[in-house]
């Protein structure tokens, strides 16, 4: 049966708080702060296990082979030789925000029939810029069935790719079709533009979308400011719902007339400006919630702890589940490690509409297997990374021997291996 598939990146051993990320104003502040990539494993483990229990189907990705040797042999130099920047980015963690994986079309939406993916090419930050790889070899691994699935490289550079996390999908019922929006960035002050509009283009026409179903939408360059980095920050779609602050978009009232004409039945959720600032939005992640649909058919956030503690917005989301408004449920969830980098409930995870049948079985999680990742990330992970802990070979040797067990463990040797 096509459903939504939720495929959440498990969070790597090397977990780290080196401040890469120009923009998102969480990795900035929490620069030099003591990870605990035990805990942040954990706490995206619950996630998984309470959404499986809600009746959501479940999948997952690997934690990438950190550090990143290969791509490090590529600039010439080593771990050992390596300036503490560069092996910051060669240890980064940052593979566990699978919206950054790819862009997901489903069947219902493109020529051929099948579901697409293309891999991000996350060029614009130099940690994330060799996660594509590995990203592609897991893609071809678990949506292998080409009957089904179109797996594509990445788009090539200098066209700045950062994946779901700014794409929505809205239609009537997930395995309908639906109309496409690509938000894309050009100017946000002191902070780099992710998404360019070249490779949005690019995908919709690599997947074979109908012009008809696809829109094109700029990211206010205010929200970029902000530190909205990418779109998911103050945006989330799902079926026939738009969540959405009043100051996302660049020109709100046009995309929302091309919206409600692709899509008449769409219903548009804006938070005013007015009830909840950016700073709010940003801070608490409100929007970055996973929409979902649960098995009643009723929609329902899964939000972070931080959004519960803002008070403008946990009135407001009082406020619409009180009333009439769509969203009937909310779920909060403790992702205090992850959200401290910027990755909140909905970064975590690539939704892929399809028929679980089709996807490769080893990424798929039953609560059983999660038993199994979680006493294996219990045993592995280590508990506390200093940012000076990245120069220590004993730390290198920890993760590489954390992620092979956890290949052992899942029965994917084959990930066990250099990318470059
Ligand atoms: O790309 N953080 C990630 C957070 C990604 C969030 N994803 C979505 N919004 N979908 C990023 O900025 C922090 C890394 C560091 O500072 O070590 C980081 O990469």
């Amino acid at each position: 049966m096509i459903t939504e598939i939720n495929f959440d990146g498990i969070v790597g051993p090397s977990h780290n708080y080196a401040g890469l990320s120009l923009g998102n104003l969480a990795s900035t502040r929490n620069l030099g702060k003591v990870s605990r990539p035990r805990d942040a494993a954990l706490q995206g483990l619950a996630k998984m296990r309470a959404n499986l229990e809600r009746g959501l189907p479940q999948g997952f990705f690997l934690p990438q082979r950190r550090p990143d040797e290969g791509w490090l042999q590529q600039l010439g130099t080593t771990m050992t030789d390596a300036s503490a920047a560069l092996r910051a980015n060669a240890m980064s963690a940052s593979s566990m925000w699978a919206a950054n994986a790819a862009t997901v079309s489903p069947a219902a939406d493109t020529a051929d029939g099948r579901c697409h993916l293309t891999v991000a090419n996350l060029v614009t930050m130099p940690h994330r810029s060799h996660e594509w790889r590995e990203t592609l070899a897991q893609l071809q691994l678990a949506f292998a069935d080409h009957a089904h699935f179109a797996v594509h490289a990445p788009v090539p550079p200098p066209f700045g790719d950062e994946g779901a996390a700014n794409h929505m999908r809205l239609c009537a019922g997930h395995d309908a079709p639906g109309v496409e929006v690509f938000v894309y960035g050009e100017a946000g002050g002191p902070y780099p533009a992710r998404q360019h509009r070249e490779a949005s283009e690019a995908i919709a026409r690599i997947h074979g979308l109908d012009p008809a179903r696809t829109i094109f939408t700029r990211q206010s360059d205010a929200a970029i400011a902000a530190g909205a980095f990418h779109n998911d920050v103050v945006a989330v779609a799902n079926e026939r719902v738009l969540f959405t602050h009043e100051l996302a978009f660049a020109d709100r009232e046009g995309f929302y007339a091309e919206l409600r004409e692709k899509l008449p039945e769409v219903e548009i959720v804006e938070v005013p400006a007015s009830a909840v600032s950016l700073a709010d939005a940003i801070t608490s992640y409100l929007f970055n919630a996973q929409l979902v649909t649960l098995p009643s058919g009723e929609p329902a956030l899964v939000l972070p702890g931080e959004a519960q503690e803002n008070g403008p917005v946990w009135t407001w989301l009082q406020a619409h589940v009180a009333g009439n408004g769509p969203i009937r449920q909310l779920f909060v969830h403790d992702l205090r490690e992850s959200m401290a980098n910027g990755g909140g409930p909905a970064c975590l995870r690539l939704r892929v509409v399809a028929d679980p049948e089709t996807v490769d079985p080893r990424f798929m999680a039953t609560p059983e297997k999660l038993d199994r990742i979680e006493a294996l990330v219990r045993e592995y992970w280590p508990e506390a990374v200093a940012v000076e802990d990245l120069g220590n070979p004993a730390l290198w040797r920890q993760v590489v021997a954390a992620r092979a067990a956890l290949c052992v463990e899942l029965d994917l040797r084959e990930l066990d291996r250099e990318f470059f």
